[in-house]
């Protein structure tokens, strides 16, 4: 049995904690690993560390931060089968996402803000007898928390920016997929990042309050839940916390009746159906104009049934095991609201059978038609393999009821008219919206949502705002302008 322990100023170091949690894996049920919890005493150990990491690591230049990254990065390529096999086993996805995406994407962000370390600045302000400029600052001890679908990814997402603007972090994995972010710790290591500058700690909500209630924490940035976000933001109000949050999302596509119909169900199904649902940014509610809505729908119940639902090794498969058999049966009660409440079930809505998988999370990639705006199924966040299908009659109805959510993460319109496409991208009320296309993330386009989705951005040059403070500098070139005598 495997023994995974918290990573803290360079090495993996043994828990005060008398008790280890499971690493369970999604698609077999098997119990893998034993995990040592990050108690008071680690949490303690790891901010201490991460301030002594900051001193030094916050007193090299940007090109000195900037080439470490470039070669962790290169790094992470080189082994990327090995630790996209890793993930695999920690969350059930097909492998064939796994080598893609997950460790390519986290090596794209570090050699994005491999490149943006060198290039951190202020501005001079022309003020006559005075010379002002600003300052660009690292905020010090920053903390990571990680949600459980891309845990590589999200690892990744948070250490590059804070790293290039010459912070230190301590990054608490999500509980039930710890794996992937001890060994990019690993990897920083190995590239050459000073001890302390990157600690990974496990545990669940209560190892991530120590961190968010730490008053020696100048910042935290979670990817989780929207109930997750509210407690962390009330825990960093005690010591004014710099706050970023990644939330939940519940987002549109809207498909027009000029929409390329074989592009729009591919985008339809890549949102819904991919990680096996398990994406925040997914379009879980689908509005189709009238004109096309049957052509729609048949296509993409056509196309979906095609789709392979088994081990999440097997290169051929294409929707792998949901996290854990509590949040499996949770999407299945969600399916049972979905019929209970009407809707009319085009394809799937039950647990699948996976043969030798059977101890596995397995749900059929499931379609739901005929669905009304009051349904559980189309208001709640469901984060798995569930599509909700309505129908639309006009733009102004279409965006109006895209809208009419607490949510705001992303968003999505397929149609060949250039007008209404920025028409209605500007007033749709989301953080991210594709056109003719979906859930495409550049590390150089901003990721975050508005309303109760999310607060601040990830990647592109925002990402800079939250990693680092501005201080001004006004240097006084005559006498102090003072009416005393
Ligand atoms: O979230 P949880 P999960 C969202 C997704 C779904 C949820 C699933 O929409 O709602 O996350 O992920 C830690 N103080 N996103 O179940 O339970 C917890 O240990 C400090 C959106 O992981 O909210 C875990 O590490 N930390 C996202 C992390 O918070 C606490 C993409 C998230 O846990 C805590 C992926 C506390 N009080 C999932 N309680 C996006 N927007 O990109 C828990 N945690």
């Amino acid at each position: 049995m495997e023994r995974l322990q918290n990573y803290i100023h360079g090495r993996y170091v043994a828990s005060t904690a008398n008790a280890t949690f499971d690493n369970v894996n999604p698609a077999t049920g098997e119990v893998f690993a034993q995990v040592e919890p990050a108690l008071e005493a680690e949490i303690d150990a790891a901010i201490r560390s991460a301030e002594d990491g900051f001193r030094r690591w916050s007193a090299l230049s940007g090109p000195e931060r900037g080439r470490v990254l470039h070669t962790a990065a290169r790094l992470l390529r080189e082994r990327n089968r090995e630790l996209a096999r890793l993930e695999v086993r920690d969350t059930g996805k097909p492998i064939q996402e796994a080598e893609a995406v997950d460790v390519a994407s986290g090596a794209d962000c570090l050699e994005y803000f491999a490149g943006v370390a060198s290039t951190l600045r202020g501005e001079q302000i022309a003020l006559g007898s005075a010379f002002v400029y600003t300052r660009r600052e690292p905020l010090g001890v920053c903390a990571g928390i990680g949600a459980w679908n891309y845990p590589m990814q999200i690892a990744c997402w948070k250490s590059a920016p804070a790293l290039a603007c010459g912070n230190a972090m301590v990054f608490k994995t999500s509980d039930m997929t710890p794996t992937t972010a001890a060994k990019l710790a690993e990897i920083y290591t190995e590239a050459g990042l000073p001890d302390g500058a990157f600690n990974v700690v496990h545990g669940d909500g209560r190892t991530g309050a120590l961190l968010t209630g730490d008053p020696r924490v100048a910042k935290v940035s979670l990817t989780g839940s929207i109930g997750t976000g509210k407690k962390v933001l009330a825990a960093a109000a005690a010591s004014v916390k710099r706050v970023t949050m990644e939330l939940g999302g519940k987002s549109a596509l809207i498909v027009f009746p000029d929409a390329d119909l074989h592009q729009a169900v591919s985008a339809a199904m890549l949102g819904n159906f991919y990680t096996q649902g398990e994406i925040c940014t997914n379009c879980t509610r689908v509005f189709v104009h009238d004109d096309i809505h049957d052509r729609f729908l048949d296509l993409l119940v056509q196309r979906t049934k095609k789709l392979r639902v088994g081990d999440p090794l097997d290169p051929e498969t294409q929707v792998g095991a949901l996290i854990s058999r509590a949040h499996m049966e949770r999407v299945l009660g969600y399916i049972e609201s979905g019929k209970a409440e009407g809707a009319r079930l085009a394809l799937g809505g039950a647990r699948a059978d996976a043969g030798q998988q059977a101890g596995g999370n397995f749900v059929l990639p499931t379609i739901f038609a005929d669905c009304t705006d009051d349904m559980t199924i189309v208001r709640e966040e469901i984060f798995g393999p569930v599509m909700s299908v309505l129908r639309f009659s006009d733009e102004d109805e279409a965006v109006r009821r895209a809208n009419a959510t607490r949510f705001g993460l992303a968003a999505g319109l397929f149609t060949r008219d250039l007008a209404r496409a920025h028409r209605v991208a500007a007033r749709l009320e989301a953080g991210i919206c594709w056109v003719n296309t979906y859930n495409v993330t550049p590390i150089e386009m901003p990721f975050g949502g508005m309303k109760e989705s999310g607060v601040g951005h990830e990647n592109g040059q925002a990402a800079i705002e939250h990693y680092t403070q501005l201080k001004s500098v006004y240097v006084e070139l005559g006498d102090v302008p003072c009416p005393y005598e």
